[in-house]
């Protein structure tokens, strides 16, 4: 066990030695050239990568050991130095060997597999709920805990908007999701028409937005910051057009920004019950 944790500290390590600095107002964004993950911003996403370095450095030691392995027989038995080959069929003790080692190796791979599916999948108690419903080709955001806020329609911004606002292109919107810091936020997802997913890479986020079911999934992000994602179950001519940006404000400022009826401009905040309905929320 002592072995698997320094793998699982090295691998860590070099995760994140592979993690480029993030601009200071972005939190969670692809980077150019990027091929690891995006860092974690929230409790799955870190024991997301906990597993993922898990089981990709035993891939890569299978990789090696059948690279060598196969080197060596094509070298060892080639016709020239093997001119009379071997007729055996059968050996019972690497037969045995070659059963139980994969089935040992699944069972390392299994167990944290196993706890990571159960941790996204069983909602602990969530604090707040937000609804995505996937359009064609928006996503759209409602909710349900504040009655005073309308529905959000976040809508890609085209090129010239992007850059006006210092947003990526592709990943922009025109209203992002708004959720507090530090909070479960409880996410139901669905759609109007046809299969999308709501994915937020660095909160290891990704559920399926099918049209009549609802699915559950949540995250806590531990830093305020803008994060994105982007529609990813391939969904119809306009997919790449569908990008999720969150907004993730201080509770404070979620507070202020639920009283003012979702909106972050100077209005002293009036509506006092969903100020008290934000502050229930995030005690
Ligand atoms: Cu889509």
């Amino acid at each position: 066990m002592r072995f698997f944790k320094a793998l699982l500290g090295a691998a860590s390590l070099s995760g994140l030695s592979a993690i480029t600095a993030q601009a200071q107002d972005v939190a969670g964004k692809p980077s150019e050239g990027g091929y690891w993950f995006q860092e974690s911003a929230t409790p799955v996403m870190d024991e997301l990568l906990k597993v993922h370095s898990l089981v990709f450095w035993i891939i890569c030691a299978i990789v090696a050991f059948v690279t060598i392995l196969m080197a060596y027989i094509m070298i060892r038995f080639r016709e020239k130095s093997n001119p009379v080959p071997s007729k055996t069929s059968h050996n019972v003790l690497i037969e045995v060997i070659w059963t139980i080692a994969p089935v040992v190796l699944l069972l390392f791979m299994v167990v944290p597999s196993m706890q990571l599916l159960y941790m996204q999948d069983r909602l602990p108690e969530t604090e707040i709920t937000v609804k995505a419903t996937g359009n064609t080709w928006n996503w759209q955001y409602t909710y349900p805990d504040f009655e005073n806020i309308d529905e959000i329609i976040s809508n890609p911004l085209d090129e010239t908007q992007a850059t006006e606002q210092n947003k990526p292109y592709l990943l922009g919107t025109d209203a992002p999701l708004v959720v507090p810091v530090g909070t479960k936020v409880k996410v139901l997802v669905t759609s109007v028409n046809n299969m999308h997913a709501w994915a937020v890479p660095s909160f290891g986020v990704k559920m399926d937005a099918v049209p009549g079911i609802i699915n559950e999934t949540w995250f806590e992000v531990y830093d305020e910051g803008t994060y994105y994602g982007q529609c990813s179950e391939i969904c119809g001519i306009l997919h790449y057009k569908m990008p999720i940006e969150v907004k993730v404000v201080s509770k404070a400022e979620f507070a202020r920004w639920v009283a003012n009826d979702g909106s972050f401009g100077d209005s002293i905040a009036t509506n006092t019950s969903a100020i008290s309905t934000a502050i229930a929320a995030r005690d």
